[in-house]
């Protein structure tokens, strides 16, 4: 059995190299990847964020850290999209303007692919101009949107009036997630649901496109 404590650590302290091959060796064992990204490599961004908040760690470890848990998600999501189902519906993915924190919103954009979603990731730092004109050019009837940071959470109402404005609110479902929002906000600005984690993201567009 893979030492999976050691992902944790290789995470943490931002050792790509170590992170990789655990992750690795863990999915030849056919350990399951969500128990990797639940119990292992989550918590060890959460410390980072503890350790950066106390001033253990400066950006530069948060960086390291976050390289090293991006290059172990890599190996997972294509196992991800292996166990993946018929097609479901589209949905344009990103986190909104100003805000470049990219694990969250990859991790459920690849959970999303993975349950049978087609998925427009526009990345990070998106403009709420460039979520609806991609909802616009792709027909899809769900905009999910990201945001890590309080100042930038207003940007995601900033979407919703520009689909207002667009004539399209009646047909574009919008999800939103990230740490710092919470249901009650999410209700507050006129968004169709809000989700905690990956696998709630997925539970919740599914409703969506059936809604
Ligand atoms: Co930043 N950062 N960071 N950071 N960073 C946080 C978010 C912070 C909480 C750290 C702290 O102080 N404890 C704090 C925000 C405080 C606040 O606003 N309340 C913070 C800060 C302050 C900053 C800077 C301003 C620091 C500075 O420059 N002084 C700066 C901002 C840059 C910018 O965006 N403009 C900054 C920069 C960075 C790095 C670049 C160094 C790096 C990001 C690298 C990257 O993403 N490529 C980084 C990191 C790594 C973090 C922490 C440590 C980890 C984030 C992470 O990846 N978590 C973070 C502390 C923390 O969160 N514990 C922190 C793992 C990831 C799987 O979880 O993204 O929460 P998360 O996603 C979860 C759920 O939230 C949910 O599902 C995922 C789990 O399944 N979810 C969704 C997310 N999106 C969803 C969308 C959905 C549904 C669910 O539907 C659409």
């Amino acid at each position: 059995m893979e030492n999976l404590e050691e992902l944790y650590n290789a995470i943490l302290e931002g050792r790509m190299d170590a992170a990789q091959n655990i992750t690795e060796n863990a999915l030849q064992k056919d350990i399951n990847p969500q128990l990797l990204i639940d119990d292992h490599m989550i918590p060890a961004m959460d410390e980072a964020g503890r350790r950066f908040e106390a001033g253990e760690y400066f950006i530069p470890e948060m960086m390291l850290a976050a390289r090293a848990m991006k290059a172990a998600l890599n190996l997972i999501r294509p196992v991800l999209l292996r166990e993946g189902a018929q097609y479901v519906g589209t949905v344009v993915i990103g986190t909104v303007k100003g805000d470049l924190h990219d694990i969250g919103k990859n991790l459920v954009a690849a959970m999303l692919e993975g349950s049978g979603f087609e998925v427009k990731d526009l990345g990070v730092d998106v403009a709420p101009e460039k979520f609806v004109d991609t909802v616009k050019e792709t027909g899809a009837g769900i905009i999910a949107m990201s945001a890590l940071l309080t100042t930038t959470m207003p940007s995601m109402k900033l979407t919703v009036d520009v689909l207002k404005q667009d004539g399209l609110r009646d047909k574009v479902k919008v999800m939103v997630g990230g740490a710092p929002l919470s249901p009650r906000y999410a209700e507050e600005f006129g968004a169709d649901g809000y989700s905690e984690n990956a696998a709630a993201a997925v539970n919740l567009a599914r409703k969506l496109v059936t809604a």
